[in-house]
């Protein structure tokens, strides 16, 4: 076993045990509890600086030596540059998917997780400001990436690392309570995806503890 996953049950956590599967890499998880607050372990922090999951540790990176890495995009492109999968060998066939993963890092990740920030909040003017806002540029995004797939089976030529991360979040659309049917194409893209065996397998993989009760 060369690679450890530090992750739980959150959509960065998914984007990570679903590229592991689908690669045919082998990993052990070590679940990372962000609800107990174990994303603060000075030993955890001591890999991932910015407290939060994903990360990795691979006792057999570049040369041999042992790498840890965080944030999930760069665990991404480290995964495709790794085996050579999901990750196209030309650079002209590379633009897209890094387009595609930077479009999902920077806003589809950042903007429905606000959404699932403001659900949540008990005071009614704070959530009802944010959730106008969020909601709306969240279904934005679904418009984007819609038409996207309108043109393309997948997010780049061909499945990708890029598809890896947005599923990551589309997988909680009904959190962001966005209903698919209103984003055909994404929805064809999802239940494609999502009914790949190494798909289900990276859903399947625990990331939480089985609690007593
Ligand atoms: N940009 C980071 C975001 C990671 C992130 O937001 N992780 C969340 C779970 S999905 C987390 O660890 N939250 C714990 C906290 O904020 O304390 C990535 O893509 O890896």
């Amino acid at each position: 076993m060369t690679i450890r996953l530090y992750a739980f049950d959150t959509p960065n956590g998914r984007k990570i045990s679903v590229a592991l599967e689908e690669m045919g890499l082998p990993y052990e998880v070590q679940v990372v509890d962000i609800t107990q607050g174990e994303q603060h372990d000075p030993a955890f922090v001591a890999i991932s600086p910015n407290h939060k999951i994903p990360a990795i540790v691979d006792t057999d990176g570049p040369g041999g030596a042992r790498i840890g890495i965080f944030e999930s995009g760069a665990i991404l492109y480290y995964l495709g540059e790794k085996t050579g999968r999901f990750w196209p060998r030309e650079l002209s066939a590379r633009v897209a998917v890094m387009e595609w993963l930077m479009f999902q890092m920077g806003g589809f990740g950042p903007m429905p997780g606000q959404v699932h920030h403001f659900i949540a909040l008990a005071d009614e003017t704070d959530r009802r400001y944010g959730l106008k806002r969020f909601m709306a540029e969240t279904r934005r995004l679904y418009g984007v990436m819609n038409e996207r797939l309108a043109q393309h089976e997948y997010f780049a030529c061909e499945l990708s690392i890029a598809d890896f991360a947005m599923l990551g979040w589309a997988w909680r659309h009904e959190r962001h309570q966005v209903d698919l049917a209103d984003f055909p194409h994404v929805q064809r893209w999802y239940r494609a995806l999502m009914a790949r065996p190494g798909v289900q397998r990276g859903f399947a993989v625990p990331l939480r503890r089985c609690s007593a009760s």
